[in-house]
């Protein structure tokens, strides 16, 4: 399956039927009334959110949507059946965009939720609906008004409360995968995490957050390098932001610099996600020295004095607990989104997203390639 979290389609809803033009006629009645009734309704296209969806990917091979016209009014003022809505399913966490005006159109978080996205044109008067005390015979009848119709971006997004953020090889999907039952791939080596994954951590049996893992950043990716910051997106719907950096990072590379550009290539994407709250987590402590490891914890306090940091080891479990016994408590007293939330705070990142990408084609898979999805709810 491909993974697919953009796409442009074309909508067009049903057009109007016409209203009817005629007049009664029977064996008595040779010249009976008007009778022409009005046209149906166009059908509406409507979305639908539907949580068991996580990929856009019908929709690259449909890229038209048409819902049915309204039928004609008939004679014996019979009105035309309205053509029925076009209801269709989409991921939760998918945001509709008017491609042409770069407009917001629609934000669907819940399962069921339905929003009109094109609507369908009115059916016409028949004449029988222009009689009156001074005309008894009108002509008049109205043709129905077209459909709307339009060409919209669709942009997925993970619904998570909590967002993973660093280099390559920070250990990302290693955390993730210590904290929640989700096994993203793990390997030591860069890039390994293609696409986004999502595991809910649970701190016990009745409370829990959603966090999401994303592919690693590395500097120039805002330009794109590596995967670029195609995946941040995922990040946008997030209160909380966590950036691993590891105490001593494999390719020599230090960690303070790291999480400077890390956070540089962020703001070149989006300011308002760069503006998101950030804690610091500084992994991997079981590959060095607990004074090595102070060390460049006091250098990261440094750097950012106000901010939360961490140490942990995936490997040793050290300070995985209080680190999701933290996070379950913010997510809990202040960060747990409802849809409205959520939607304001895409809003704003995908408006620095939508100004940056209005010139270039919609990418509709990783490089054009197939890759297999993990993106997973557990
Ligand atoms: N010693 C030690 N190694 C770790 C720890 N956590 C992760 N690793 C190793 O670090 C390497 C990278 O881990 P990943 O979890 O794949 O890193 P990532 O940040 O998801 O990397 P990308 O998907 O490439 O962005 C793997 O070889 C892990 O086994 C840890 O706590 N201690
Ligand atoms: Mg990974």
């Amino acid at each position: 399956m491909l993974f697919v979290d953009e796409v442009t389609l074309d909508v067009t809803a049903g057009r109007g039927g016409d209203g009817c033009m005629s007049f009664h006629r029977g064996p008595n009645q040779p010249k009976g009334g008007p009778d022409g009734g009005n046209g149906g309704n166009g059908g509406n296209i409507v979305f639908r959110g539907d949580a068991a969806l996580n990929t856009l990917v019908d929709f690259k091979y449909r890229p038209i949507l048409k819902s049915a016209n309204g039928r004609q009014g008939g004679s014996s003022v019979k009105t035309g059946a309205s053509g029925g809505d076009l209801v269709v399913d989409v991921p939760c966490g998918t945001s509709v965009v008017d491609d042409a005006t770069l407009e917001y159109v629609a934000d669907i978080t819940s399962p069921g939720q339905l929003v009109v996205v094109a609507r369908g044109g009115d059916g016409g008067r028949g004449n029988h609906s222009y009689r009156s005390s001074t005309n008894r015979a009108p002509r008049e009848f109205e043709r129905g008004t077209p459909g709307e119709s339009k060409r919209l971006r669709l942009h997925l997004k993970v619904l998570a409360d909590v967002g993973l953020l660093g280099k390559p090889n920070a250990g990302k999907s290693t955390l993730l995968s210590v904290v929640s039952s989700s096994k993203p791939a793990i390997a030591d080596y860069p890039f390994t995490t293609l696409v986004p994954n999502l595991g809910v951590v649970h701190v016990d049996p009745a409370r829990s957050f959603v966090m999401a893992d994303i592919p690693g950043l590395i500097e120039g990716a805002a330009s794109g390098h590596g995967l670029g910051t195609r995946f941040l997106k995922h990040l946008s719907r997030t209160h909380l932001l966590l950036h691993l950096v590891e105490v001593a990072p494999l390719d020599g590379s230090d960690a303070c610099e790291n999480l400077t550009t890390i956070e540089h290539e962020v703001s070149e994407f989006s300011v308002a996600l760069a503006e998101r709250e950030v804690w610091t987590v500084v992994t991997k402590i079981d590959a060095a020295s607990t004074e090595e490891v102070h060390a460049v914890t006091r250098r990261l306090r440094a750097l950012h004095p106000d901010r939360p940091i961490f140490e942990i080891s995936a490997a040793t479990q050290r300070g995985i607990r209080e680190l999701t016994f933290a996070l379950m408590e913010a997510v809990e007293s202040r960060l747990k989104l409802d849809a409205d939330e959520s939607t304001s705070l895409d809003k704003d990142v995908l408006t620095d997203i939508l100004n940056r990408t209005k010139s270039r084609p919609t990418p509709t898979a990783v490089d054009g390639e197939q890759v297999e999805v993990i993106y997973q709810r557990d």
